[in-house]
């Protein structure tokens, strides 16, 4: 069959989920009618040798600030929570590759180092905040959970499960409001779509047709809880259905999966299309947070999804596929390593915010 000039598939089953009955009045869908792209290939990027190298040294230096910071916490430098975001780096390494900065916002829940790196934000800065040092993106007063940098679009760091999506709601009403041509992103995990908000947020987002991207990262578990005993609908692309809100499933261990899809949804939102859910299938290796021994599964899980499905394993096996010598990988390494040993450098030589700090910030008005 010819296919429609221009519209791919997956653009015209998001646009048949649109449908809206108040414009035009279609018969009422059957119970079960499909109307997510989930069913759907989409597409895998076709990146450039320079781009693969490029997601290889953002996801390596993610990982790598992540187990420095583990390692910095266990030594009782970080305080107060910390949660690492091992094992997901290719969602946020192949999502934040297709935005511009500065356009476009970003927001998220607690589980944010991997996002902020990915926003372009200095190591430095993230790693002085999470030691709690003055010279922190947040002076040293916010910690792992509350760091945020409107310069480069990144809105947090929150620490209220489900909060970000409203937030971020709203952040994309800003943008069709002011008329910029920004999209948000809006992360939330898999427990989070099981939060009341997200469901008030998803129709507003679509009565308003908000420029939106609800990124949800399944990463299998809400703290001790897998996502099967938690949710009566697990396939977790299908939540924005009855607002008519297409989504997609993704494998979010695939950088250039990630990337493909992205793209196509990005495609959607800027042309005016309105929100999309984007489901992120993933895995955190680590516990939910430090304090976590993650008796809720078994070694041999955790063991199994990093020998066959490691985002960075992966992508480096693509690339020697290709040809591209060892030497050049490992000189990644290398470099990767030096920043981030250089952030925790920066981190412990810088001093505590003054005790005059506790008075500073709390407001932004005066009071
Ligand atoms: C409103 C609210 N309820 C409960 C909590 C406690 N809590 C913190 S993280 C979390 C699990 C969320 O899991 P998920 O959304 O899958 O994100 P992940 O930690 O896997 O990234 C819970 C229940 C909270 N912080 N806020
Ligand atoms: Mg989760």
């Amino acid at each position: 069959m010819a296919k429609a000039p221009g519209k791919t598939t997956v653009a015209k089953k998001m646009a048949a989920t649109r449908k809206n009955p108040a414009k035009k009045k279609p018969a009422p869908k059957k119970a079960g009618t499909a109307i997510s792209t989930g069913g759907l290939k989409t597409p895998i990027y076709k990146a450039s040798r320079a781009e693969k190298m490029d997601f290889y040294e953002q996801m390596l230096l993610i990982r790598r600030f992540e187990e420095k910071a583990g390692q910095l916490y266990g030594l009782g430098l970080i305080g107060g929570f910390c949660h690492l975001y091992i094992g997901q780096e290719a969602v946020v390494t192949g999502l934040q590759s297709a935005i511009s900065p500065g356009k476009d916002s970003v927001i998220t829940g607690y589980r944010d180092h991997g996002h902020m790196l990915a926003c372009g934000i200095h190591p430095n800065v993230v790693m002085a905040e999470l030691t709690g040092r003055s010279t922190g993106i947040s002076k040293g007063k916010g910690g792992s959970m509350h760091m945020f940098s409107v310069e480069h679009g990144f809105y947090g760091g929150h620490g209220i499960v489900g909060a970000q999506v409203s937030l971020g709601t709203g952040l994309a009403f800003a943008h069709k409001y002011k008329e910029d041509g920004g999209v948000c992103l809006a992360y939330f995990g898999d427990g989070a779509s099981n939060q009341g908000q997200v469901y008030e947020s998803f129709n507003m987002a679509e009565l308003w047709q908000l420029p939106v991207i609800y990124v949800i990262e399944n990463n299998q578990y809400a703290m001790g809880t897998s996502v099967n005993r938690s949710s009566a609908e697990d396939q977790l692309y299908r939540r924005g259905e009855s607002f008519r809100i297409p989504g997609m499933q993704v494998d979010g261990m695939d950088v250039l999966a990630v990337r493909g899809a992205v793209e196509e949804a990005l495609k959607d939102v800027r042309s005016g299309g309105g929100p999309v859910i984007m489901e992120l299938k993933t895995y955190r290796y680590r516990g939910h947070s430090m304090s976590d021994p993650a008796k809720y599964r078994s070694r041999d899980e955790v063991k199994d999804v990093r020998e066959k499905s490691d985002p960075i394993e992966r992508l480096k096996a693509t690339l020697i596929k290709e040809g591209v010598p060892e030497g050049d990988l490992k000189a990644i390494d290398k470099k990767v390593r030096k920043i981030v040993v250089d952030s925790a450098d920066f981190a412990e030589e810088s001093s505590e915010p003054d005790l005059s700090e506790l008075y500073t910030d709390v407001l932004v008005e005066q009071y």
